[in-house]
């Protein structure tokens, strides 16, 4: 039985719906983003949909301090039990030739330091009690490079990588460690990565179905719910249209 859920970038796309699936099996959640209002939004509707505990944090993951201060100190009722590492960004689509190197930092800041900074937190209480289960948000951009994916391709496959050594790290503790690594979903993700282009952004799904962000929460839910002895290492899904990073069948 699952008692709370922390989920990072809960404010937006998978994160949300992943709220949204874990509060529905009667889950409390621990929700955290920078945009404290979209969080609050998202609490509020909680509540009232599926009455669960839900507290919201306003946390960037890149802060190392930041975390610290939200995490170290929450109150035992809502120590979670599944940490699902959601929050991520690619900033631009360019050779590297071209790239930007502040976009690099934050991407690297943000899908790997920020995944090592809530996870360095979280760890300790599930060592104290013997369980837990960690589940990262990898990509197919962590298994495949794609052309101008360059450091986006990078971030995405320290997480694989970290994934990995956290499950022979914890193995001992009997805590569980699952990587879910999507293809297309339909979130603000191209919004972001295109600097708030909605057109690029659109472009992106254009001619076939992506995967929507509750696809994704079902795949993730479900990795959580097997029994304690069970674990799903690694899971990659896509749309069907998509057999690989670069090959979509567009109509
Ligand atoms: P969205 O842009 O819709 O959501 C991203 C979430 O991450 C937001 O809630 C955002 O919250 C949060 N976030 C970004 N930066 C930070 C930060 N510094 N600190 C805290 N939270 C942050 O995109 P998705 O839902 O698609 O992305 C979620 C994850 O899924 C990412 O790790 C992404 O790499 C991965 N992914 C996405 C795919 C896709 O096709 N969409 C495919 C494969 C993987 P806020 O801005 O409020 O801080
Ligand atoms: C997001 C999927 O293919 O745009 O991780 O990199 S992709």
């Amino acid at each position: 039985m699952i008692h709370n859920v922390l989920i990072t970038g809960a404010s937006s796309g998978i994160g949300r719906s992943c709220a949204f699936r874990f509060a529905a099996s009667g889950a409390g959640l621990i929700l955290t983003g920078r945009r404290i209002e979209r969080l609050k939004a998202i609490e509020e509707e909680i509540t009232r949909s599926f009455g669960v505990k839900v507290l919201s944090i306003e946390m960037d993951v890149a802060d190392r301090e930041g975390v610290a201060r939200a995490l170290n100190n929450l109150p035992e009722d809502m120590e979670p039990d599944v940490l699902i590492n959601n929050a991520g960004l690619a900033l631009g689509l360019d050779l590297f030739q071209d790239g930007n190197p502040e976009f690099w930092d934050r991407m690297i800041d943000t899908n790997v330091k920020g995944l090592l900074n809530v996870t360095h937190c979280i760890v300790p209480g599930m060592i104290r009690k013997g369980r837990g289960h960690i589940i990262n948000i990898g990509s197919v951009a962590g298994r495949e490079v794609y052309a101008k994916g360059n450091v986006y391709c990078a971030s995405k496959a320290a997480v694989d990588s970290i994934t990995r050594a956290l499950r022979m790290d914890l193995l001992v503790h009997g805590i569980r460690v699952s990587q879910i690594a999507p293809g297309a979903v339909e979130t603000e993700f191209s919004v972001v990565r295109f600097g708030g282009d909605l057109e690029k952004a659109g472009a992106v799904y254009n001619g076939f179905q992506p995967l929507h962000p509750d696809d994704v929460a079902e795949v993730v839910h479900y990795a959580a719910m097997l029994p304690p002895h069970v674990n799903i290492n690694d899971l990659l899904l896509m749309p069907t249209a998509q057999a690989s990073a670069t090959q979509i069948n567009r109509k």
